[in-house]
């Protein structure tokens, strides 16, 4: 079962139109595709699992249209294996530059800068996600110095990632576990398919790397394949990974895994759990009850809650902050599926309206494009200025 159940786990293209659900994985990607598990992961407790709840629904996460089908595997040729950072970063959120560029150059070509191609751009802004008031912010700061002058498309741009870049640098926040907590406990939660377990993965090899001990959570309880996903990410980064049978209940199993991981002083624990939409009053009370007994063990736990959101919902994704911090007391944010979509600018209308930490961005499928999150370099590629310039 393992075997057929690893094929794959790691590429859901037909996923990127907007979080449908879990459908069948497709092809294994080259870089992200984890090793084969030797053994299945010991199950923790005996525990009889408590009535498994129907697994989250197969419906798409977005209430708003999707984006127009992008195919993941648009661009047939290869990715140079040493492609830089930025020029990867940029590759990877190229759709929504690309929109905002060529918005941008279509309402400034030999123009003054007046009321109308004010208004123009805000709608622009506005139609690219990065919301109402980032869109009067940067209308008003062009008004200020050029209303009545003349202004090129780069200098538009250029005030576009000036402004991006002054709202997100205070949310740059790498996810960094306090060494003081044995275990720092971190847990993932969004909604299905936006790129949680994949975040673990990154994140227990970094930490590995950093030299700290590392241990994982199987509390995607619903579906076999997501604890092998998970078991497969713990033995490619020599992190123990607690699990359960399917079905069992993922509160119990987040509790026993605190446990094991004060008993064992591990450095961090990393608890994954079962994508589920923000509306599903039943799954999202499941979440709310492991971070309570999490608190029965540790008062102080967990110590971070990060969100990842697939930015291919676009404006779908402030409903899921929203929520998710609500019930989860969100502490952070990981916005994966960039390269997805022309809808990057929600992150800035995300920080506008929650300010929450932002860690990870996600451009691309493989391991390496989840890239820690730096707000000048995000806001150069988004607004479609070079590395240089800014
Ligand atoms: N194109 C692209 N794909 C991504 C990105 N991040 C994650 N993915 C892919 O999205 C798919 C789902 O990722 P998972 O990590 O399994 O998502 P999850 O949130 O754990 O999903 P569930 O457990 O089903 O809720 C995988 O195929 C990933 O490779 C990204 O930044 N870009
Ligand atoms: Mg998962």
């Amino acid at each position: 079962m393992a075997k057929n159940l690893f094929s794959g786990l790691f590429k859901r293209k037909d996923k990127e139109d907007g979080g449908d659900g879990p459908e069948e994985p497709s092809v294994p990607t080259q870089e992200a595709e984890p090793p084969e598990p030797s053994e299945p992961e010991v199950p923790l407790a005996s525990e009889p699992p408590e009535e498994p709840e129907t697994p989250p629904a197969p419906e798409p996460a977005a209430e708003e249209p999707a984006p127009a089908p992008e195919p993941a595997q648009a661009e047939p040729e290869p990715a140079p294996k040493k492609e830089g950072w930025f020029s990867r970063l940029a590759r990877g959120l190229s759709k929504s530059s690309s929109r905002l560029s060529d918005g941008v150059a279509a309402i400034f070509t030999q123009r003054t800068l007046d009321q109308e191609t004010l208004d123009e751009l805000e709608e622009l802004l506005i139609t690219a996600d990065l919301g109402v008031k980032a869109a009067e912010r940067i209308t008003d700061a062009l008004a200020q110095d050029k209303f009545d002058k003349e202004i090129s498309d780069e200098e538009v741009r250029a005030a576009l990632a000036a402004e991006v870049a002054d709202t997100l640098k205070p949310l740059e926040k790498p996810l960094a576990p306090d060494p003081d907590r044995k275990p720092h406990v971190i847990l993932m939660v969004g909604v299905n398919g936006s790129g949680k377990t994949t975040t673990i993965g990154k994140l227990a090899r970094k930490f590995k790397d950093e030299g700290r001990s590392v241990m994982l959570a199987a509390g995607d309880t619903f579906r076999a394949a997501a604890i092998e996903q998970l078991a497969a990410w713990g033995e490619r980064s020599g992190a123990p990974v607690i699990a359960r049978d399917v079905g069992a209940d993922a509160a119990g199993l987040a509790f026993d895994a605190l446990k094991q991981a004060q008993a064992t002083g591990t450095d961090v624990l990393i608890i994954d759990t079962a994508g589920r939409l923000q509306n599903k009053t039943a799954l999202m009370d499941e979440l709310a009850k492991i971070v309570r007994v999490l608190k029965k063990i540790d008062d102080t736990a967990p110590h971070d809650v990060a969100l990842v959101l697939d930015a291919t919902v676009g404006q779908n994704a402030v409903s899921q902050a929203q929520a998710f911090s609500d019930i989860a007391g969100v502490t952070g944010l990981v916005m994966t599926k960039l390269d997805g979509t022309a809808r990057g600018g929600v992150l800035v209308a995300l920080a506008d309206k929650f300010a929450l930490p932002i860690h990870f961005i996600g451009v691309g499928e493989s391991v390496d494009d989840l890239q820690p999150f730096e707000a000048d370099s995000f806001a150069r590629a988004l607004a479609g200025v070079g590395a240089a310039a800014v």
